[in-house]
């Protein structure tokens, strides 16, 4: 069942974009009603992330999307963004995964590895043919990812990490994880300095174990992993990285990114909310987009998404033109994703009781979007992010 989508543009958006924009969007939207949207509702169900669109994906330039050269199609940012929408209009457990490809794994490659590290992993990543992992959240500690004890040790040409790290998307499908530790006696006896790390997942020490029982993200896999006296060449440090900014930095890429994902996700749930409503009856004999409660409700969802998309589009354009800062990023973030998740809400009472199968999308996206408004910094962490911005007084 469910219907097929038509484009959410009440603003006349699509004029704000160039060709190329709509010919990335429109490629990626094809793709998704082509490849995804046939099989993600079996997937959710089996809890399945389905690997085999990974090397299509890869041939569409979409991981990495835009990063510049090393195989990477050197996309934009608003390019990179409207793929980010039209996936994660599909499911954001699948967006999850490419944004943890290319935001959290080729991006810090990209920034913070040497040459070598560059050539080394960055064309295989950017077709597919390996996977990555970003390990930076631990068990006790989420939004505080300074109190980390993942903890690395030089000793001669080596490094030998220890630690946990929870809620890793792809740990368990990756050949490489970043792993996020503090270097003790760095830069000087006594201290420590966060820095990164390439860990390939076959080293002696790594584990990963899956999460199960997840109502969330059922189509990402995610993973805790765990490393004892995992040794790993110096050379496997990234060299550009040091202090906690360059895990955040990377959070920058990837929460940019999810701003436009959510919008993807709402627009699912309003294009399927209006067309249900246009032939549902009850009373009147008329459809229920004739009464007045669903249409406001209706108007709610477009209103929240035309603003979403010019919030997108403006942080896009900010970071093309090199001047977005991550309080815009977080801003951009936090309203998108409440938006996307207040439309879901909407959207599944106007289906009643159909809202609540999987013969529509609604409710798997509502699901998913639980995980997307906590992970990359909760609703509330990103409040807090703003409201130090703006008062001059950081309240965590
Ligand atoms: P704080 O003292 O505020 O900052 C430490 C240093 O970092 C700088 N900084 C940033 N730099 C770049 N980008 C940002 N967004 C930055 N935020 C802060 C800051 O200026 C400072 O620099 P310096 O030079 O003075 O050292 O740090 P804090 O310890 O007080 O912590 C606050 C913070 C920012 C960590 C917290 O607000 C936060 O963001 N927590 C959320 C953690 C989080 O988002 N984790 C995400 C894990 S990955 C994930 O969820 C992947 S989900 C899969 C998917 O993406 O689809
Ligand atoms: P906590 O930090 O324990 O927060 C719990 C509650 O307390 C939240 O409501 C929070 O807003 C609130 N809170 C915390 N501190 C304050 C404060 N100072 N003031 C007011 N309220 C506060 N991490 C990775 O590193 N890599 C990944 O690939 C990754 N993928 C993920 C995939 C999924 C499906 C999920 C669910 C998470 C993933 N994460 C990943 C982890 C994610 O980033 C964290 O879950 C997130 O940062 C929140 O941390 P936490 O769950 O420990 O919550």
């Amino acid at each position: 069942m469910g219907f097929k989508f038509q484009n959410v543009d009440f603003l006349k958006f699509d004029t704000l974009l160039n060709e190329d924009e709509r010919l990335v969007r429109d490629t990626a939207r094809a793709f998704v009603e082509d490849n995804l949207v046939p099989i993600i509702e079996d997937c959710f169900r089996e809890g399945r992330f389905p690997r085999e669109l990974v090397p299509q994906m890869g041939e569409l330039g979409f991981f990495g999307a835009n990063l510049h050269g090393y195989g990477c199609a050197g996309m934009s940012n608003v390019e990179y963004g409207l793929v980010m929408q039209e996936l994660e209009r599909g499911d954001s457990g699948f967006r999850s995964f490419v944004s943890v490809q290319s935001a959290l794994v080729m991006y810090p490659i990209y920034t913070f590895g040497s040459e070598e590290q560059k050539q080394k992993w960055l064309p295989d990543l950017a077709s597919g043919r390996k996977l990555g992992c970003f390990g930076l959240t631990e068990p006790g500690f989420g939004s505080n990812p300074g109190g980390m004890t993942t903890r690395a040790r030089k000793v001669g040409d080596e490094y030998i990490l220890n630690g946990e790290k929870m809620w890793i998307t792809s740990g368990n499908i990756a050949d490489v994880a970043i792993i996020w530790a503090k270097v003790v006696d760095d830069p000087e006896p006594g201290k420590e300095t966060v820095r990164g790390f390439l860990v390939e997942t076959d080293r002696p020490g790594f584990r990963a174990d899956e999460v199960h029982g997840k109502w969330s993200l059922r189509a990402s896999v995610t993973s805790g992993l765990s490393l004892q006296d995992v040794h790993i060449p110096a050379s496997n440090l990234l060299p550009g990285s040091g202090g906690l900014k360059s895990p955040l930095m990377c959070l920058n890429q990837a929460r940019y990114g999810i701003s436009w994902g959510a919008i993807g996700a709402a627009m699912s749930c309003y294009d399927t909310a209006l067309q249900y409503a246009k032939t549902r009856k009850q009373f009147r004999n008329e459809p229920i987009a004739s009464h007045q409660l669903i249409q406001e409700k209706l108007v709610w969802m477009i209103s929240e998404i035309s603003k979403a998309q010019l919030l997108s589009l403006h942080a896009g354009r900010l970071k093309d033109a090199g001047t977005l800062t991550h309080e815009i990023i977080s801003l951009a973030k936090r309203n998108n994703v409440w938006m996307a998740l207040e439309c879901a809400r909407m959207a599944r009472q106007v289906l009643g009781a159909n809202g609540i199968t999987e013969d529509y999308p609604i409710m798997r996206h509502m699901m998913n979007l639980e995980s997307v408004i906590t992970y990359e910094g909760t609703h509330d962490i990103h409040a807090l992010i703003i409201g130090g911005h703006i008062t001059g007084s950081p309240a965590f």
